[in-house]
């Protein structure tokens, strides 16, 4: 089965005379793996459908939000109610506080949250927020976690920076990137090395707590409880981002699932259910600097937009009322995990696949997969035909090795034995 992609083709020949790359966002480009984009005209459930009529089984889900699947009808439902009384007021709505308390309920160690709208945006002013509280300039970022597009972040970054192999990014002054410290994910001696050289510099420790930037990293035992007790002990604030694990790893994303606390949390497309959304929030201590009850400045015209709430709203509820939608993520993902280790071994290939909730990815590696370094090491090579090999048999995968699978509770059994049997239709090819 292979694809013909005519449509898709021509769309993209046509999206470059007029968008950068054909793309607004470059790993959607298929740069880091080769070929055409392909052009989804629609998506409902598990599946997503090509501008030329084809179907996919989709395993990025819109990059996490989608964790009922795509078009899920409540949400749909609650869009078009609300879309009739407008698309913004740029004013307080009581949908606002209802969506910031269920936040609260759902998320441990959140006092006050400020919507915003993109991850980037909420990471970005964690950072600032965290500066003006420890009145410090510095920050430590690990190698490999991305963390949005801010100027500051745009160091050893993961997502689309690793997948083109972006080394320094024009447009970013060194007065700018020079306040950024970074250290190998997993480390923990490396930052406590930095800790002690910048002594009291050194306003917060921002980390994807399970990585998704560079594939899927998991914490080694004792790392995130060795950032919280280092932060503790040099008055550093902890930034947890979880704009891919929140509210996906559980309902009360990594914080709860892993059993620690952040002193800030920011989270991005999850809490929207797709629409353009991001949170950030924590304790009031560290929040009530935040303007108008403090002088860091934060602020935007569509922060808190009644679509993009009623559809978060819609969905969050969802998944607290029904808790049992994480064990069956859980386990949809473990069935998927157990299929692919079967058809991997019988290929004879090295690989590696690291899993966490309804987050996994697979490496082509022969050693763990615990870092930025090892994560760069692996046969990435290979990894991109396995992509191609796959999407030509209608398996949607994120389309670089350095990104992430996430599973939608849409995903059915049949589903999950359709991508092990492709899986293996794929190996095949191309070993
Ligand atoms: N940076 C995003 C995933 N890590 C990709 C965003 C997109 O292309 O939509």
């Amino acid at each position: 089965m292979t694809g013909t992609y005519t449509r898709s083709k021509e769309l993209f020949e046509r999206a470059q005379q007029s968008i950068p790359g054909g793309v607004n966002s470059p790993v959607r480009a298929f740069k880091g793996v080769g070929g055409t984009p392909i052009f989804i005209e629609r998506a409902k459930g598990a599946y997503l459908y090509d501008a030329d009529g084809k179907q996919y089984i989709d395993y990025i889900n819109s990059w996490g939000p989608m964790i009922l699947g795509h078009a899920h009808e409540p949400v749909v439902k609650a869009i078009q109610d609300k879309v009739a009384n407008s698309t913004s007021f740029g004013a307080p709505t009581e949908l606002e506080i209802a969506m910031a308390e269920l936040i609260k309920s759902m998320a441990p160690n959140v006092d006050l949250v400020r919507m915003v709208n993109s991850g980037t945006e909420a990471c970005m002013s964690a950072i600032r927020l965290a500066r003006g509280y420890t009145g410090r300039n510095k920050f430590i970022k690990f190698e490999g976690c991305y963390h949005g597009h801010a100027d500051a972040f745009l160091v050893k970054a993961g997502s689309g920076v690793a997948t083109f192999n972006i080394q320094t990014v024009p447009g970013v002054p060194a007065g700018v990137s020079g306040d950024t410290l970074t250290a190998p994910f997993n480390d923990l001696e490396a930052v406590e090395k930095l800790v002690q050289e910048h002594k009291n510099e050194i306003a917060a420790i921002i980390t994807e707590p399970v990585a998704g930037n560079m594939g899927c990293i998991l914490p080694k035992e004792g790392f995130l409880e060795g950032l919280r007790a280092l932060c503790d002990r040099e008055g550093i604030v902890l930034i947890f981002d979880e704009v891919m694990t929140g509210f996906r790893l559980a309902a009360g994303g990594a914080q709860a699932r892993l059993g620690i606390n952040a002193d800030l949390v920011t989270y991005g497309k999850v809490i929207g259910g797709g629409m353009p959304v991001g949170a950030f929030g924590g304790r009031q201590e560290i929040m009530q600097h935040i303007a108008p009850l403090g002088n860091v400045y934060q602020a935007g015209t569509l922060s808190g937009n009644p679509i993009a709430m009623i559809a978060g709203y819609t969905m969050l509820k969802e998944l607290k009322d029904n808790p049992g939608i994480y064990k069956e993520l859980d386990e949809k993902t473990a069935i998927l995990k157990n299929g692919l280790n079967e058809v991997l071994e019988a290929s004879g290939t090295p690989y590696v696949i690291n899993q966490l909730g309804s987050m996994i990815s697979v490496h082509f590696s022969d050693k763990p997969v615990t870092d930025f370094a090892s994560a760069g090491a692996a046969n990435n090579a290979l990894f991109n035909k396995f992509f191609h090999a796959m999407l030509n048999r209608g398996i949607y995968l994120a389309p670089s090795a350095f990104e992430t699978w996430f599973i939608c509770n849409a995903l059915s059994k049949a589903d999950i034995e359709r991508t092990v049997e492709m899986a293996a239709e794929s190996l095949k090819e191309i070993l």
